[in-house]
């Protein structure tokens, strides 16, 4: 005789506070991410984990620092600035995780499915696996944006809204003066007011308001998200974010890892199928990501930086 699951699951708690979650509280944070379109999961990887990953984010930068341009190699990218203030400088970099096994592991961790599975389920692609670093001094920071008008073409991204997660893992702590990442709760739940300048994210100098006041909101509507180590930063690809130049004297490294239902996207690298996770292929495999080039460029290129002037 079968005998019928019982799945015993504890109740969301409708009062949490979604700047301070816990990872075993997996409904309270897809409540907290539905209702304010953010959350932040504390202590999800602990500090001799953090120290390893620490050590592999540093080694990615002295490879873009050594290098000294932008440049890429099939899905592998490298941002390399020409800082007005500090002059060559790393400001990102995409899939880090061809060059790093534990930044290859963290992206498909089974603490990062416990996260995802409430919200997306158990069958994941991966279109972002980035660092970006905002060295002290250096004038790197990023307009307000909501991720909807980097997820093209848009048209391979069905039900965007319901499907789609970014996460930043927090390498270095995220403080009032290094340019934390700054998120406008509930402005998922607002349907846009204004067509968004969409040339990029990455920008030089202080961040412009207009953006944000356009879409009828102001500096007060801002959250800030300060955190450790080890934390984890969700938001909804409808919330409005961006964060500041760095004005302090530490680094601010973000591993930011963007995942979709697979059952919604074609595109991406696989992080799970049914809870199982998967490793990267090796490069030479050209796996479509954004890149619509990436069969017939698979050398390493040369290309321009993604920063444009304050706007
Ligand atoms: O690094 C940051 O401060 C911003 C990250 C961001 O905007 C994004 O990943 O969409």
């Amino acid at each position: 005789m079968s005998q019928a699951k019982i799945s015993i699951q504890s109740p969301a708690d409708q009062s949490a506070d979604p700047l301070n979650l816990k990872l075993r509280d997996a409904d309270t944070i897809a409540h907290c991410f539905h209702a304010n379109g953010y959350a932040v999961v504390r202590n999800v990887f602990n500090p001799k984990e953090m120290e390893v990953l620490h050590s592999a984010t540093e080694r990615s930068k002295l490879r873009g620092l050594k290098v000294g341009r932008s440049f890429r190699q099939g899905n592998l990218g490298y941002w390399v600035d020409e800082d007005a203030h500090i002059g060559t400088n790393v400001i990102g970099m995409q899939w880090p995780s061809y060059q790093e096994p534990a930044l290859e592991s963290l992206r498909r961790d089974p603490r990062m499915l416990s996260l995802l599975e409430p919200l997306i389920g158990r069958n994941i692609r991966q279109i972002v696996n980035q660092l970006h670093w905002k060295t002290p001094g250096s004038s790197f920071a990023v307009s307000f944006h909501r991720d909807r008008i980097n997820r093209r073409p848009a048209a391979e991204f069905r039900q965007l809204a319901k499907s789609y997660i970014q996460t930043a893992t927090v390498i270095d702590p995220m403080t009032a003066d290094n340019g934390a990442l700054l998120v406008v709760p509930g402005s998922h739940l607002r349907d846009p007011q204004s067509e968004h300048p969409g040339n990029g994210n990455f920008v030089a100098g202080k961040v412009s308001r207009s953006y944000l006041e356009n879409e009828g909101f102001c500096e007060s509507d801002l959250q800030p998200l300060y955190a450790e180590p080890g934390d984890i930063a969700l938001w909804h690809v409808d919330t409005i974010h961006g964060s500041d130049m760095n004005q302090g004297n530490q680094d601010r490294c973000l591993y930011i890892n963007g995942y979709v239902d697979a059952r919604a996207c074609m595109r991406g690298h696989w992080a799970f199928i049914e809870g199982q996770s998967i490793p990267l292929p090796p490069i030479d495999v050209p796996v479509l990501v954004h890149r619509d080039d990436i069969f017939d460029h698979l050398d390493v290129e040369f290309t321009q930086t993604t920063l444009r002037p304050m706007d």
